[in-house]
């Protein structure tokens, strides 16, 4: 029963302009109001809160054919690149709260710089592995993947602002989870090149526990990978994270949403997560608010050592009368 301390360091990407719906830009703060810091600090961590990137405006952002706004979204990521390293070169694991899910390209790219052979658990209700060519809204949100992978790396075309962007991960070493919305190009790119998903059927068929066991054996199949989990709310399902900007029905249950978490906890090897797109603008009513930051603080708590079975300091003695 013994707790390890984890230090964690906090980063607020207050970043909206990879996808069309204002608020998402409010999640950093949602999330830490939720009392964020306050609960891992409870739980054992030293944490180190690194405040929200201050991102600049962007003039003549035009569509790069139909992509939007990617000088806005190549110089964001390259500020969350540049913090993820600095987190972790100050030795923590790092938590990058987004924001909207083309953050994922700056906080994996910053990551992969610091740890060179990373595995990236994937989960989220889309795959988010469109190249601009494919995309069919434009919406980077939907897109980071692309940038990423090796193996797509001559299917991407060259865009202001994302030359600094080198693909540092393999078809390989990445999992999905939770997939329910896969456009048909994407589909196509995980089948050639491979790439282990587990959709809400496998989630049906196996149960949660699992694919999380289906999910280590295939990212630790050669050797133990630190763990980049990039954790995307609207994998939970509606019920339980409605205020986010593109929900799907049919998502995972709040109890398997944690247990990922848990199980990733219980590796000892996460190193860097992200959790993205809680959108309090999306919400219908206040109270839809605070039970989607509620639950995306409860998986960030999950992914240090928060366990439902309760636990203790490891020198607590029970008080003599
Ligand atoms: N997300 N596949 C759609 C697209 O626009 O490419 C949806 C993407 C959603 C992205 O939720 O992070
Ligand atoms: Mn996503
Ligand atoms: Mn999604
Ligand atoms: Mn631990």
């Amino acid at each position: 029963f013994r707790r390890d301390v984890h230090s964690v360091g906090i980063i607020g990407a207050p970043f909206a302009k990879g996808q069309p719906r204002d608020g998402v830009q409010l999640g950093p703060d949602v999330i830490r109001e939720a009392g964020l810091v306050k609960k891992l600090e409870g739980q054992g961590c030293v944490v180190k809160d690194y405040g929200n990137l201050i991102f600049e405006e962007v003039s003549n952002d035009e569509p790069f054919r139909r992509t939007k706004q990617p000088r806005a979204v190549g110089l964001a990521n390259k500020q969350v690149a540049d913090a993820v390293q600095r987190v972790k070169n100050d030795g923590h694991t790092c938590v990058m709260l987004g924001g909207d899910h083309s953050l994922a390209i700056g906080s994996i790219h910053g990551h992969a710089a610091c740890r060179p052979k990373l595995s990236v658990i994937w989960v989220d209700a889309h795959a988010d592995i469109n190249t601009p060519l494919t995309s069919p809204t434009g919406n980077i949100h939907g897109q980071p993947m692309s940038y990423l992978i090796h193996e797509l790396c001559n299917k991407i075309p060259v865009m202001p602002n994302f030359s600094w962007i080198k693909p540092c991960i393999s078809a390989k070493d990445v999992v999905y989870i939770g997939l329910r919305d896969v456009d048909p190009e994407e589909h196509h790119i995980l089948k050639h090149l491979g790439i282990k998903t587990f959709s809400m059927t496998e989630v049906d068929r196996l149960g949660i526990a699992k694919v999380m066991e289906q999910t280590c054996d295939h990212i630790f199949s050669k050797i133990k990978k630190p763990i980049h989990l990039s954790y995307d709310v609207d994998a939970l399902d509606p019920s339980v994270a409605p205020a986010t900007g593109t929900p799907v029905i049919g998502g995972l249950t709040y109890r398997e949403g944690i247990y990922i978490t848990e199980y990733v906890h219980q590796t000892g090897l996460l190193s860097a997560l992200d959790v993205v797109e809680v959108n309090p603008k999306r919400a219908k009513r206040e109270e839809e608010v605070h039970s989607t930051a509620s639950a995306a603080m409860d998986l960030v708590l999950g992914c240090f050592g928060r366990v439902r079975e309760g636990s203790h300091p490891a020198d607590y003695k029970i008080p003599e009368p």
